[in-house]
């Protein structure tokens, strides 16, 4: 037995959710997130209590309207207004095809079923896994999660105060039972304390926020955490 039969309400089928994995968000990245790396041994080690292994991935096509470069005159980390609505600008990042976009080369694919592409639109920057912020159109995650009968996910990943926030949230808004795998995630503060904020305000929306260790008794062995009880209740 490896891994805790982690559920709260009985839920049926658990996928977890990887956001962004990938290598612009990596030590040496385009947008590298402090620490960014060290959640891949906990997604690597958790993949196997899962029924569905989901990853999203930023898919920029060039001169995206988030990069501050195709903004003449602007900076990085200016807000400005993109078709409407507040935008934070960002070192070009994660551009369609190139290795930056890449899934971090440490990252176990095997059991990876479905890579949810994101922020297509030029004009349209989409932190969240499930729609683009002006939540105008679906990246699909959604019908595969229902088509298979997904009532629980789990999330985790880069960055905690952007994709992995308003993913939580809009898995909050639609109804599913929403975790996030807290020692998964690292932030990018750009406000240092973003990123717990990020985590407080998952919490008060309904996001039940747990460490890996509660669901792989392994790796809990193997960081030297005593194991637990399989099928032992979660503590939150
Ligand atoms: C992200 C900023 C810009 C993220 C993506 O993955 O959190 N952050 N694009
Ligand atoms: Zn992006």
């Amino acid at each position: 037995m490896w891994c805790r039969n982690l559920t709260l309400r009985g839920d049926l089928m658990k996928t977890l959710i990887l956001v962004d994995l990938q290598n612009d968000f990596m030590p040496g990245g385009a947008l590298a997130v402090p620490g960014g790396h060290e959640v891949l041994p906990v997604a690597n080690a958790i993949q196997r209590c899962f029924d569905i292994v989901i990853a999203t991935a930023d898919w920029h096509p060039p001169g995206h309207g988030s990069f501050a470069s195709a903004h003449p005159g602007a900076r990085v980390g200016q807000l400005i207004e993109l078709a409407g609505m507040p935008q934070m600008l960002w070192p070009d990042h994660c551009v369609q095809n190139t290795s930056g976009a890449e899934l971090s080369p440490g990252l176990d694919v095997a059991r990876i079923t479905k890579i949810i592409y994101k922020g297509m639109d030029p004009n349209v920057d989409s932190y969240s896994g499930f729609f683009d912020n002006g939540r105008q159109r679906s990246t699909g995650l959604e019908d595969y999660l229902r088509s298979r009968g997904v009532d629980a996910i789990y999330v985790m990943g880069l960055a905690t105060d952007y994709c992995v926030k308003f993913t939580a949230l809009d898995g909050v808004a639609l109804g599913l039972t929403t975790y996030l795998i807290e020692d998964g995630c690292r932030g990018v503060d750009v406000v240092p304390g973003d990123a717990i904020r990020a985590v407080s305000e998952m919490r008060a929306a309904g996001v039940h926020v747990i460490s890996s260790r509660q669901l792989d008794v392994s790796g809990g062995a193997r960081r030297g955490i005593p194991e637990g009880v399989p099928g032992g209740a979660p503590r939150e």
